[in-house]
């Protein structure tokens, strides 16, 4: 008798595994404290996991297989994979487990480790999931020092032929659209509307509570907007390739206090359980830009190809490369607490009581208000990336540790000296105000470097340039900031830098 385990994050209905109906063989799947309880999540994180795990299980029934799935509040779950497994073995006489291969450290090694503990022979086989493999960074950059992504995803759009011509050059003759891309919202510009799923979940909101796992933010109605099978992924992704493709790349970076998703997919939690394939996101994409080429431009598409192929393919690459030590890493010595308004929305600044009220209440921000806006100030604050990792590994819908920390910890926090980014995403008020309408209306104001109502984020960016500028004053891209700033009248510079070390003393206040 075989014991396969799928994880909660592995819910890939077009796996090998299920080609076969197989008498000999037991499909588990279990809701445990274990996994609940190693950083506290959003609400609809865990909710949505649960519907997921428990749509999929009863998916595997119907197409015939044997499936024996635990929920949290069995009475006989042993809340870790440990006991658990320990349980099934003995209850169908077990001979051997299978696994996929778990994308999180943590789990691996724990189940890599299983098979002594467990004194039965475990195999781990492949999700079939991504388009390269954990050992990637090797294969592209071997015997280089650093990984630039834009190296990364050319190697990989060449070998897996992606919008690449009959003589393998790029399509349109270009690798790289950017500078067409990234724009506000134009004066009254309204994007379509998004598709939001109605999962109404009481039972499983009850239970959480029941059983005591500690959760974070909201879940308005109690309802799961998010896709939480295939089918309804599928839905998704054709919604984005129909309506929001053509537009993504000209307002990806795009911020705004009416409509907060944009042109986004919002196809992060489906991509990252694994209900769908990055290969048929890309392909349906390409597809459609190949379909309308004339309402569909080539830097859209490259835009969002890039996204999948090239970001979320390089970080699980770093991260395979780079963990355990990358967890630790903390370049700036940073070790001041998040502001407490992390966890409520209730600040003054406008751009982050947005982002966070959104995060709290749609376990959702896109990628430029999680860099932008929450992450840029957490890094000009000095915050921990301890701290920073565990709020964005709770917070998201979509985070799972291999794809949270290479992007916290790493493109944000820049605490990784730089083997993600080559120089910290920070800035001014400036960005913000160019980029979104929150600065319309806050309370403090974009222009201002100190004195009354100085937007924050003005006189920290240069508080944060001057306290490290011994790690930073060599980096070439950070160029011209320190002749800037030398040039700056020594009375303004003390005042900017006062203005920001008021702040930080009632960081917890603004
Ligand atoms: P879209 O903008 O529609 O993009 C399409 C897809 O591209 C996404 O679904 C995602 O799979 C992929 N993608 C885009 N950017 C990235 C990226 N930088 N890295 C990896 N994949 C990317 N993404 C997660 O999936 N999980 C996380 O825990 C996570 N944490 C983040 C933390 C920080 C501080 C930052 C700056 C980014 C983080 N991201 C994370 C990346 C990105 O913000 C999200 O993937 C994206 O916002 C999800 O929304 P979407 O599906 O609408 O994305
Ligand atoms: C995130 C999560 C949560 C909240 N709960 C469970 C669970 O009860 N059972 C489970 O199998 N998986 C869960 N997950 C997802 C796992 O944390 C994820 O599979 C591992 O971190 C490997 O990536
Ligand atoms: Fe954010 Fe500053 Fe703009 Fe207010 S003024 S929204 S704090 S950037």
């Amino acid at each position: 008798m075989t014991l396969r385990l799928i994880l909660g994050d592995q819910l890939n209905p077009n796996h090998s595994w299920y080609s076969e109906k197989k008498t000999d063989v037991i499909y588990t799947l279990m809701e445990i404290r274990s996994e609940t309880d190693y950083v506290v999540h959003h609400i609809q994180k865990v909710v949505a996991i649960f519907l997921s795990m428990r749509h999929f299980a009863s998916e595997l029934l119907h197409r015939g297989h044997r499936v024996h799935y635990i929920t949290l509040d069995d009475p006989d779950n042993g809340q870790t994979f440990e006991s658990n497994l320990k349980l099934l073995i003995n209850k169908y006489s077990i001979t051997q487990i299978e696994y996929q291969e778990p994308d999180e450290y943590r789990v691996d090694v724990k189940l890599a480790n299983m098979q002594k503990i467990l004194n039965i022979p475990m195999r781990m086989v492949s999700s079939e999931h991504f388009l390269t493999g954990r050992n990637s960074l090797n294969e592209v950059f071997s015997g280089k020092k650093s990984y630039l992504l834009e190296t990364y995803y050319r190697h990989f759009r060449k070998k897996l032929n992606i919008l690449m011509d009959e003589s393998g050059r790029p399509e349109g003759g270009r690798w790289n659209f950017d500078a067409e891309n990234r724009k506000p919202f134009p004066k009254n510009h309204v994007p379509p509307p998004q598709i939001m799923f109605d999962h109404r979940a009481d039972d499983i909101v009850d239970m959480i509570k029941r059983q005591g796992v500690k959760t974070l933010g909201y879940i308005p109605e109690r309802k799961i907007s998010y896709p939480i099978n295939r089918k309804e992924s599928l839905k998704l992704l054709d919604y984005f390739a129909t309506y929001l493709l053509e537009n993504f790349g000209t307002f990806q970076d795009a911020m705004h206090t009416q409509y907060a998703i944009g042109y986004h997919s919002r196809l992060s939690f489906a991509l990252n359980v694994k209900m769908i394939s990055p290969l048929e996101v890309v392909q349906r994409c390409v597809h459609e830009w190949r379909q309308r080429p004339d309402k569909i431009s080539l830097a859209q598409v490259e835009g969002f190809v890039r996204q999948i192929l090239g970001w979320r393919e390089y970080m699980r690459a770093i991260y395979w490369a780079k963990m355990p030590d990358y967890a630790l890493l903390n370049y700036f010595g940073h070790h001041c607490s998040l502001p407490t308004w992390y966890w409520t929305g209730k600040t003054q600044m406008n751009c982050l009581r947005h982002a966070i009220d959104q995060s709290l209440n749609m376990a959702y921000a896109h990628h430029i208000q999680r860099l932008m806006v929450t992450g840029n100030f957490a890094l000009l604050a000095g915050c921990n990336p301890d701290e920073v990792d565990r709020w964005y590994l709770g917070i998201y819908i979509d985070a799972f540790e291999w794809v949270e920390i290479t992007n916290t910890r790493g493109m944000s926090q820049f605490a990784d000296g730089g083997i993600v980014g080559t120089k910290p995403y920070v800035s001014t008020a400036n960005y913000i105000n160019r980029m979104s309408n929150y600065c319309q209306s806050c309370f403090y104001d974009p222009k201002k470097r100190y004195g009354e109502r100085a937007c924050p984020y003005n006189s920290l960016y240069w508080h944060f340039y001057n306290r490290h500028r011994p790690l930073l004053e060599k980096n070439p891209r950070i160029g011209m900031m320190y002749p800037t700033w030398d040039k700056t009248d020594p009375d303004e510079r003390k005042k900017i830098l006062n203005q920001a070390e008021a702040y930080l003393d009632v960081i917890n206040e603004i």
